[in-house]
């Protein structure tokens, strides 16, 4: 389903009087407007081909109907994503859950709604039903050299997909770890795991990065190969200038300063980008910003202060992607809330009064330092991003346009009620 741009006009024209007097009022109070404005309008976040199928999880899955049922399904639902918000110009693709089988097509298929292919993530943390050799005790660290091979052919493959489509980068996340004390050797399941990682890397094109996601623990219980940061951050080093750590804001353990990992890997060149979601107890994949929008905001700030330290482009030069499991909420709704929760905090900490925090700092002002970050973060800069959208031709409310277009029930009455899109 295409969107007339006409559409969305006729209902921001119903709000167009109220929006205007917010911005000249917003206006008066923020130095640099315009550039702010062109800030937010370039910065865009990519959405993953699995999260627009209701999620599940291990006790059930509920889906809402309407659901995309194959690539192209996929690519037009971030169409539409991206016609609402103009904010969400790439889609990143799972292999095997989205194999393109025409590749060129399919390219030329997204560009129609304005958009690009992003990394691509490999998956050797499941068994497939042609597979000969099964991934049961991991993949790229298994004590066997023949599954780790399969899966160093696989990653392979999904580079080859990625060329096609032109995407710049690998994803990489793996399962592999033990649930039992006793089961691995850890330095022989680390050391495995960077060879494999080594041979994959041998075969990036050269404009190509391979980014490698931690996480503590699930599906295994009591350790994983890639835990966390150091680990990645360490097979990243010994890799190369290619390799960079991928932070999932859930993959943490509760309580632990994302924000300074943030900051620290931003440092030394080796922070590939992010996967946002919000969690409360561990990988809860919930809608970002939902829990600890806070949180999501000084994440924020540490990346515009340290990407301004070393003059890094902040639209272009880290990769910014939504994964998330949309179980109870409409998917496509739910991942319009999440790109608005991250360009609310992104703009709030391009308004961080950086000057002031950083004489603060040096004082050891610690009660000015923390009004200078909490001013900025109890901004209401809805109005901001919604100028913005509107510039680009996009909604001054993307959630309110997509329901009162009734763009669910169109999609429901074009695919059917009972359709499940692939993923998790
Ligand atoms: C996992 C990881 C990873 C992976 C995804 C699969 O976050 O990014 O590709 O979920 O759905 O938890
Ligand atoms: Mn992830
Ligand atoms: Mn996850």
């Amino acid at each position: 389903m295409k969107l007339q741009g006409n559409e969305i006009d006729r209902l921001n024209q119903r709000q167009i009087v109220k929006h205007k007097q917010q911005f000249e009022y917003i206006s008066t109070q923020i130095p640099d407007i315009e550039n702010i404005l062109n800030k937010i309008s370039a910065f865009n976040i990519t959405i993953p081909s699995w999260a627009l199928g209701t999620g599940s999880t291990r006790f059930g899955r509920f889906s809402g109907g309407g659901e995309p049922r194959n690539l192209e399904e996929k690519i037009s639902d971030v169409g539409l994503i991206h016609a609402l918000n103009k904010s969400s110009n790439s889609i990143s693709l799972h292999i095997p859950w989205d194999i393109p089988e025409n590749a060129s097509s399919i390219k030329d298929f997204a560009a129609q709604f304005d958009l690009h292919f992003d990394a691509v993530n490999s998956n050797t943390f499941q068994d497939q039903s042609n597979q000969k050799l099964s991934y049961k005790y991991g993949s790229l660290h298994h004590v066997d050299i023949a599954v780790r091979q399969q899966a160093i052919d696989h990653n392979i493959e999904v580079i080859n997909y990625g060329v096609q489509l032109g995407s710049k980068a690998l994803s990489v996340w793996l399962s592999d770890g033990s649930n039992f004390p006793g089961q691995l050797n850890f330095r022989r399941s680390f050391e495995n795991t960077l060879d494999s990682l080594q041979k994959i890397y041998y075969q990036l094109p050269d404009d190509w990065k391979i980014w490698i996601e931690y996480k503590p623990y699930e599906p295994n219980f009591y350790s994983t190969t890639i835990a966390d940061w150091g680990q990645s951050h360490l097979l990243a080093s010994k890799l190369g200038p290619k390799a960079s750590t991928l932070v999932d804001l859930g993959h943490h353990l509760q309580g632990t300063n994302i924000e300074q990992i943030v900051s620290l890997l931003l440092m030394e060149g080796k922070l590939a980008g992010f996967h946002f979601n919000d969690s409360k107890y561990g990988d809860d994949d919930l809608t970002v910003g939902s829990i600890n929008p806070y949180q999501l905001f000084l994440i924020f700030n540490e990346l515009v202060e340290g990407m301004d330290a070393v003059g890094l482009d902040h639209a272009n030069s880290l990769g910014w992607m939504i994964d998330a499991s949309h179980n109870v909420k409409d998917p496509i709704e739910d991942l319009l809330q999440s790109v608005q929760a991250i360009k609310i905090a992104y703009t709030q900490a391009l308004l961080v009064n950086k000057q002031a925090l950083n004489e603060a700092q040096q004082n050891n002002d610690v009660v000015m330092a923390q009004e200078i970050l909490q001013a900025a973060f109890r901004i209401d800069v809805s109005v901001l991003i919604a100028e913005a959208s509107l510039r680009n031709g996009g909604a001054l409310n993307p959630i309110e346009c997509f329901r009162k277009l009734r763009l669910r029930e169109n999609l429901i009455k074009e695919r059917g009620i009972n359709t499940i899109a692939t993923g998790l």
